[in-house]
């Protein structure tokens, strides 16, 4: 049994080397709670993916932060719990939705258990891999010229798969001219809910002449159904990222057949447990599954990998190199890529990073302890 002693609620700030841009909005700095949760002798640290504003999802990271202090973490201060799937459970009744929040405290609960159970995270989770494939994610960008100097120099880096951001105005003749001058790539395009299934069917459909590994959530959130209509006009796998909430938002769309690949996020879904049920209930299906990134610190990224290590993760992640998105990231040595576009899975106990704690010293901005009464 693990008692949580005490948990800190930390908020760094972050600049990212270049704006991310995407069809709902831009990102050029993150500011990142991280959660702190002690049981046990241990101490586990979650990152929150929460974005600035709410046009991923409905969280920003102001609501993430309030919904952690005034709700969650009071939930479990003092509270028993075998392991982190059952504090997971506690997260998941304490409070509806908001699951980046809930995720970045049940992550720091996976993280103690794995430490005080001497064991990689990865192998908690039932994760064998020990090297996953990854690619790169690029944001729109100003020019078609732009965006092929861009490409251009991921692949020179050596990422060996590469996932696009379109919208409307900027897709088909954008990715055909990206496939002219890349014609062996793996590629990929993520609209972010751009297009409407009433209006755009036609339209998206001629994204089949563009060899892509598959097209990831061209409409709202809630339109399953559009996205089984797609999918029944188009070869190319239609991927689901901002719809699949839950294990049960997931095999609704499967039964539908809204989705031929799953996009998992941790933070989307509520954390580790959920996406290891969603992991699960995809194989099953024979379905492949993905992970997905939310521009993650290294933290972050540590989690994303030891999840993608599961078997079912088949489509290489959106997992990259702390270079690709920090000056300096939190943690030593940071994150680089590997041979043929991989990244190295940690195989110490516990998370397997080094947090750069004097580095976090310098770009912490805010700091609540809360501890149990
Ligand atoms: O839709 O996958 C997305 C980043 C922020 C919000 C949404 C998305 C993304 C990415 C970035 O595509 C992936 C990464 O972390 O490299
Ligand atoms: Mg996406």
């Amino acid at each position: 049994m693990l008692i949580v002693e005490r948990i800190v609620l930390e908020t760094i700030r972050m600049r990212l080397k270049e704006p991310f841009r995407i069809s709902s909005g831009v990102q050029d700095e993150r500011r990142i709670v991280l959660v702190r949760l002690q049981a046990d002798g241990a101490e586990g640290i979650g990152e929150c993916v929460a974005g600035e504003s709410p046009n991923y999802s409905y969280e920003t990271i102001d609501t993430a932060l309030y919904v952690l202090q005034r709700h969650l973490a009071p939930a479990v201060l003092g509270l028993e719990f075998p392991t982190a799937r059952e504090l997971a459970e506690v997260l998941k009744h304490t409070v509806k939705g908001h699951p980046m929040a809930r995720a970045a405290l049940e992550m720091a609960a996976w993280h103690a258990e794995a430490l005080v159970r001497d064991a990689p995270l990865a192998r908690l989770l039932g994760g064998r891999a020990e090297q996953v494939p990854v690619g790169v994610s690029i944001g729109l960008q100003p020019s078609i010229d732009d965006l092929l100097a861009r490409i251009q120099d991921f692949v020179d880096q050596g990422y060996a798969r590469v996932k696009l951001k379109i919208t409307r105005g900027h897709d088909i003749e954008m990715i055909r001219q990206v496939r002219d001058a890349f014609p062996e790539l793996p590629l990929q395009v993520d609209a972010n809910t751009a297009y409407d299934s009433e209006t755009d069917i036609d339209h998206l459909r001629r994204l089949d002449a563009c060899g892509l590994l598959m097209i990831e959530q061209p409409f709202g959130d809630d339109d399953l159904i559009g996205h089984a209509k797609l999918q029944q006009v188009m070869e190319t796998p239609i991927c689901l990222d901002e719809s699949i909430t839950s294990v049960g938002s997931c095999r609704s769309a499967l039964r539908l057949g809204a989705a031929s690949i799953v996009n998992i996020k941790p933070g989307r879904v509520g954390g580790l447990a959920e996406s290891v049920a969603i992991h699960d209930a995809c194989a099953a299906e024979g379905v492949p599954v993905w992970c997905g990134g939310m521009l993650e610190s290294g933290i972050g990224r540590a989690y994303n990998l030891a999840l993608a290590s599961l078997p079912d993760f088949r489509y290489p992640g959106d997992i990259s190199a702390s270079d690709r998105y920090w000056q300096r990231d939190v943690v030593d040595p940071p994150f680089t890529l590997g041979a043929g576009g991989t990244m190295a899975v940690p195989g110490t106990a516990g998370l397997g990073v080094h947090v750069d704690e004097d580095y976090l010293d310098t770009i912490r901005v805010d700091q609540v302890i809360l501890e149990r009464r």
